[in-house]
């Protein structure tokens, strides 16, 4: 950071921006477009991470992004290199992550021309950027990279940085800004008030935490909060890690897959605290045969964003703050004051174990599917049911343990087996749902946090889109733990052939090689497992491995069962009106 103007060159002023937002990894493939900046990488104490594909690069900085709170970079060639972006850009945009994703272009002299790698770099991203920074002159390099940084932060979520590629070149004066935080504060003092005012009348308050609580911090003010108001607290979907699972108050997550006890609690609620979720539509769908979704109570909901107050929900009380300064606000307002729910206290604990107990009892039952197609399957196979798989994964799994989810059947059902103490350890691929996301995710992740053990699961159809970054483990000895769960098939997708389409299975069967076999000969470990007496232990051995930056992939062969599908409300029985498709219904 210099605060007077100094000569450099554009390639400078960039590694500096990166230098003073402290980034010391940047993901990507080489390119010819970038090679000044990348010159200097390491004398500004940067490393270039080479990876095998760029949205291998993009999903790195993404899970480096979420595990660590911090920026995560990548760079590629300007054409083909930027468009692998896409697909991890609109991932990451939903995952909310500061992801900072530089982009050189074609030259500026000859952008328009048709020649080599071009295409219109802009257009491509904008409705998947928070913020989208394109260096117009090279003499503004420095503020324009600034401000990336600075609004990727700001509005958590991916912006890029895009430079014609002769803007690296050159001389100029610049001055190198420091990074511009700002902090979003609790909101509204009089919408706090009668947030605080609802929470004290209410008989059957529920905490909803949801990723807000993880972005902020404010894990300790969450707790703070349910403990006072004694509130039963559910993870939205997909954030598991919003609320220490083992507090007593947890009950946890809602949505696709999630807990009986979180939903049966929260349709008993008078007023909800959401508290950092934009109630995203996904995430209350009905499950399990439950709609629970609260119609009569009070939604408080608080968000950073304040587009999403009342987006998908109606709410009673908006508050565009920060989960942890809200909380912390409504504490302060709280303490000390009559509350309505001291008087059930007893009574709503009691609920409140009965149902967390009722669940785990289920859960430990329910060691397989039971609708026709899965009792069909799974009694023609000598192969582990996926559920059994999932809880001796969950015993096993390491404290401190950060684990990445895909999208597929399995991975979906796994909702029920995950519960982490820490914030930032669950990476799950959120609301953009592409299959492929876990493993790049989990490796960014790791690069974060070297230190605690890293986990993907992955089922082989989404495994086939994202094991090319074994490559990089490899070469990178970046030591991680996949769980690929080998069920031959596109089971999510297979599901609904079997709920909607009788059956008439096209493009979901998958013949597979020795997932295993493929890990050793990509240079590591590869372990085949059949047994349900060894899921433990091979994922213990596994993490064991992680230190000596080793990955390991374990395959564990499963039956084709299938749990409930996802899209129940998308699909219905297909109905036919020409002759020649009169057998399709
Ligand atoms: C990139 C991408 N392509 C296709 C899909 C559609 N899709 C959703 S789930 C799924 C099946 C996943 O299969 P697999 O990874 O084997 O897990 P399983 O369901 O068998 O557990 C597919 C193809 C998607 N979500 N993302
Ligand atoms: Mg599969």
């Amino acid at each position: 950071m210099n605060q007077s103007p100094q000569k450099m060159g554009p390639s400078e002023a960039l590694v500096e921006v990166l230098a003073a937002n402290g980034v010391t990894h940047v993901f990507g493939i080489v390119g010819s477009a970038f090679m000044d900046a990348l010159d200097i990488f390491p004398a500004a104490g940067i490393e270039f991470v080479p990876v095998a594909h760029e949205q291998g690069a993009i999903h790195m900085a993404d899970g480096y992004a979420r595990a660590s709170g911090n920026h995560g970079v990548c760079i590629a060639q300007n054409g083909p290199g930027v468009t692998n972006f896409v697909t991890g850009v609109a991932a990451a945009y939903w995952a909310h992550s500061p992801v900072v994703f530089i982009t050189p272009e074609t030259g500026s002299m000859s952008i328009g021309l048709g020649g080599f790698q071009e295409t219109e770099q802009l257009p491509i991203f904008s409705k998947i950027t928070k913020y989208q920074g394109h260096v117009n002159n090279p003499k503004r390099m420095a503020e324009i990279a600034a401000r990336c940084f600075d609004r990727a932060m700001l509005e958590q979520g991916p912006a890029q940085l895009n430079i014609p590629r002769d803007f690296f070149y050159g001389e100029i004066d610049t001055t190198i800004p420091g990074p511009m935080r700002v902090a979003p504060g609790a909101g509204d003092s009089a919408a706090l008030d009668d947030a605080a005012q609802t929470l004290a009348a209410a008989q059957f308050p529920v905490i909803l935490a949801g990723g807000g609580v993880i972005m902020s911090g404010g894990t300790a003010e969450a707790v703070a909060l349910a403990e006072l108001l004694h509130a039963p607290v559910c993870n939205s979907y997909l954030h598991n890690d919003s609320f220490p699972a083992s507090h007593a108050l947890s009950v946890g997550p809602l949505g696709y897959q999630g807990s009986k006890a979180a939903m049966k609690l929260i349709a008993q609620a008078d007023v909800v605290l959401a508290l950092g979720t934009r109630l995203g539509p996904f995430g209350t769908l009905p499950q399990h045969g439950l709609d629970y979704w609260p119609k009569r109570a009070k939604i408080i909901q608080i968000d950073v964003d304040p587009r999403m107050l009342g987006l998908v929900k109606p709410i009673a009380t908006g508050i565009h703050g920060d989960a942890r300064a809200a909380a912390a606000a409504l504490i302060e307002r709280l303490k000390g004051r009559p509350l309505a729910g001291h008087a059930n206290r007893a009574e709503r604990t009691g609920r409140i174990n009965a149902e967390k107990q009722a669940w785990e009892r289920e859960l430990t039952e329910w060691t397989h599917e039971r609708d026709p197609y899965s009792l069909e399957v799974a009694a023609n196979s000598k192969h582990l049911h996926p559920r059994q798989v999932l809880r001796a994964l969950e015993d096993a799994m390491p404290a401190n343990a950060m684990v990445s989810t895909d999208i597929g059947n399995i991975c979906s059902v796994a909702n029920s087996y995950l519960r982490f103490d820490a914030p930032r350890s669950m990476f799950a691929a959120m609301s953009f749902g592409n299959c492929g996301y876990a493993f790049p995710v989990i490796c960014g992740a790791k690069m974060a946090k070297p230190d605690r053990p890293a986990f993907a699961y992955v089922g082989d159809g989404a495994w086939g889109i994202s094991f090319n970054e074994l490559l990089t483990c490899a070469r990178q000895r970046i030591g991680v733990t996949v769980v690929v769960f080998n069920n031959s098939q596109w089971g999510a997708e297979k599901k609904n052939h079997v709920d909607f389409y009788s059956r008439r299975y096209q493009g979901v069967n998958l013949a597979n090689p020795s997932w295993a076999g493929v890990a050793r000969a990509f240079g590591c470990e590869g372990v085949t497992v059949e047994r349900l007496a060894d899921v433990g232990p091979a994922l213990q051995a596994a993490a064991g491995a992680q230190s000596q930056g080793r990955t390991t992939v374990l395959e564990v062969m499963v039956t084709q069962e299938l749990g409930d599908p996802f899209r129940r409300d998308a699909l219905s029985k297909p109905v036919r009106w020409l002759q020649k498709y009169k057998d399709y219904e």
